[in-house]
């Protein structure tokens, strides 16, 4: 039984292939600054998008054509597994990340909705032992239901506090069960409407309460898995308290949650912050926490998060280039494609074909920053640009040894002599062009 038409298992082609089934650039295999392909992109599927999303939107009911969806309850539930890992061997990817609430629907208390889900992850675990497939991430959805209408450990009300616990509790228990590689915390609802309500202090002070109870938990239970929190600034709340990256981190840092911690950081999360995504990347990079990345893009002429699969070649190609720079690259973590097929693209083989687009771009833009890597290009921009730190005054400031008296006595001699160079903005964007064209 298909659930995708038959599609066989994708190969690299190479870029001169017009199979629409085929690689262009993702040659898993392919050797690029002494790691796979493979081994740099750690690509996983996203299962809310591709398996429990139909598709629908505020004005319109779902369109999606899904061969699965004449099964309803946890006969859905389990035809979706299948359909996942049929996907995840036709695209020879490695990994996937779901939400608790993706992959079972829930009971009517709390034990039921359990117990739902204690079945598929064994489902789910059968399936992984037989394909050696592997779970990037899990997380707890805590933003559909309306009992989260207020947040979940920054409502206002204790007993939903208490049951996101709960229902974290058993993710993490899920998490060590399938041998997770990640554990994310994206809080949809964790933040305000409005100030006029909302203890703002008491909010923050409890979810990191929170983030500490589920270090602890894991601990207790033995789960290693990375904690990776996902910056969003808003949608749904109008104001989300984990806004960016550098929000997020001054947060982890007052909370002494920093040591848990890394990100997982989202293209149009970025976007909607009013950043680009290289942007949050570096941001993360240079501080140590770039854990993950969830991989897609927006809409220039939108605001809000799209989530379409990443065709960018400038986007793909700076993202991979702050992940090349990263310490050990993206580690434990993935390129996950939070990104779902546009409601016009309806048929299953268009979720193949998105996948197969967001691979290539993302192939792309490793070699295309791999060879930027090489080549010192920025390397070079930079050294000549941040020359005056090297020698003289600018390394006396740079090692400490200058204070503003000595500057004031430089200054007042030297006051005649500053001489500025050329930022070279244009060169260099027609240099990254050349790169992305030619490589
Ligand atoms: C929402 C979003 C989430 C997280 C996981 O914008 O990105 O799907 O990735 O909860
Ligand atoms: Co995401």
């Amino acid at each position: 039984m298909s659930y995708f038409d038959n599609i066989q298992t994708i190969k690299y082609e190479g870029k001169q292939s017009n199979n629409p089934l085929s690689f262009k650039f993702y040659n898993p295999d392919q050797v690029i600054l002494g790691k796979t392909m493979r081994e740099h992109l750690r690509f996983a599927i996203a299962y809310w998008h591709s398996f429990s999303a139909n598709g629908s939107d505020p004005f319109g009911s779902g369109t999606m054509l899904r061969t699965w969806d004449k099964y309803d309850g946890m006969d859905l539930a389990k035809a979706r597994v299948e359909a996942c890992f049929e996907l995840l061997n036709i695209l020879d990817v490695d990994y996937f990340a779901f939400h608790d609430r993706d992959i079972a629907p829930e009971g009517s208390t709390l034990q039921e909705t359990n117990r739902n889900l204690d079945e598929i992850v064994a489902l789910i675990k059968d399936n992984m032992k037989s394909s050696g497939k592997k779970l990037l991430w899990n997380t707890a959805n805590m933003f559909t239901n309306p009992r989260f209408v207020h947040g979940a450990a920054t409502t206002n009300n204790a007993d939903v506090f208490a049951y996101a616990a709960a229902q974290v509790k058993k993710a993490l228990e899920h998490g060590k069960e399938l041998g997770s590689e990640n554990y994310v915390f994206w809080g949809g609802r964790e933040g305000y409407e409005t100030l006029l309500n909302t203890d703002l202090g008491l909010e923050l002070d409890n979810l990191a309460r929170f983030l500490h109870m589920a270090v602890d938990y894991a601990k207790e239970i033995g789960f290693d898995a990375q904690f990776l929190i996902e910056p969003k600034p808003k949608e749904p709340s109008k104001h989300q308290y984990d806004f960016d990256a550098a929000t997020t981190l001054s947060f982890l840092q007052k909370y002494d949650l920093l040591p848990y911690f890394k990100l997982n950081l989202e293209a149009n999360h970025a976007t909607l912050a009013g950043h680009t995504f290289e942007h949050e990347l570096r941001v993360a990079r240079i501080n140590g926490v770039l854990g993950s990345i969830d991989a897609n893009q927006g809409d220039m002429l939108l605001g809000w998060d799209t989530d379409e699969f990443p065709t960018d070649l400038y986007a793909t190609t700076l993202a991979m280039y702050e992940i090349l720079l990263n310490e050990g690259g993206i580690g434990r973590g993935g390129v996950n494609f939070d990104a779902k097929v546009r409601r016009t693209s309806f048929e299953p083989v268009d979720v193949v074909y998105a996948h197969i687009a967001g691979m290539d771009s993302f192939a792309r833009g490793l070699q295309v920053a791999a060879k930027l890597i090489e080549d010192r290009v920025f390397d070079n921009i930079l050294d000549t640009r941040y020359a005056s730190f090297k020698s003289g005054i600018g390394a006396d400031i740079v090692s400490g040894k200058a204070n503003f008296k000595t500057l004031e006595a430089y200054a007042l001699q030297n006051s005649n002599n500053i001489v500025n160079q050329s930022g070279r903005l244009e060169l260099i964007k027609a240099t990254l062009n050349q790169y992305i064209i030619n490589v």
